[in-house]
């Protein structure tokens, strides 16, 4: 029987829409580097990591080859410029309805984790003031392999002290609902990820969590 003890929340995506910002930041590069890229290539970078990110941005590239180093300073470039624009970023960019709902599911008694693959997701919660609202945050600086690996959910059930089956992950993308689901967690998709039908449930908004968890 079904025994969902704590939930661990995508970031980008589901408590916060930074994916227009990974947009214009690699859009930047992108254009830099004559590469065709739109919003249907940025949904492909959902979930995976700023390096891998980049992989797949070059594989419409067709000048000269780039060396390690020279993809590096790319991504730091890209990184540079995202920053910046998450700096605009206030408790606004929260609704009420995402506030509502973890409240409401940490009331009632589940423990709760942020897994993202974000090395600014801690940036990104202090920015949308909602540092203090989680038990745990695991995020792009304590893991190796990015999802679909499921390290950074195990991190986080880990740090709440519970097993994997006993948790619930919340994503947006396919990436993260397969890095779940090999975790052995319980999984809820949103947005893009409902596509992949890969999730135990497919949700229409994060309110739908408050009847998953009755
Ligand atoms: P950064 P999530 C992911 O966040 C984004 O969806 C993905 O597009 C991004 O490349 C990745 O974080 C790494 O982000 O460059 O800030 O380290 O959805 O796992 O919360
Ligand atoms: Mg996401």
């Amino acid at each position: 029987m079904k025994d969902i003890r704590a939930v661990i929340f995508d970031l980008d995506g589901v408590l916060v829409f930074t994916d227009k910002y990974h947009y214009m930041a690699w859009k930047t590069i992108a254009d830099k580097l004559g590469i065709p890229f739109d919003e249907n290539d940025n949904n492909r970078l959902r979930g995976v990591s700023r390096a891998q990110s980049l992989d797949i941005i070059l594989e419409k590239y067709t000048g000269k080859p780039l060396d390690s180093e020279e993809k590096k300073r790319l991504a730091e470039e890209k990184n540079e410029i995202y920053v910046k624009l998450l700096s605009q970023m206030t408790g606004d960019d929260v609704s009420r309805s995402v506030r509502r709902v973890l409240s409401d599911i940490r009331e009632r008694g589940y423990k709760i984790a942020v897994g993202s693959s974000s090395r600014n997701a801690r940036y990104i919660l202090k920015m949308v003031e909602l540092e203090d609202a989680f038990d745990a945050v695991s995020d792009g600086t304590n893991i190796v392999h990015s999802k679909p690996d499921p390290e950074v959910f195990l991190k986080g059930a880990d740090m709440l002290n519970e097993s994997p089956e006993n948790c619930l992950v919340v994503e947006d993308a396919k990436a993260g609902i397969l890095a779940g689901n090999a975790g052995g967690m319980y999984t809820a998709a949103i947005g893009d990820a409902v596509n992949c039908g890969k999730a135990d449930y497919d949700m229409f908004s994060l309110s739908d969590l408050l009847y998953i968890l009755r």
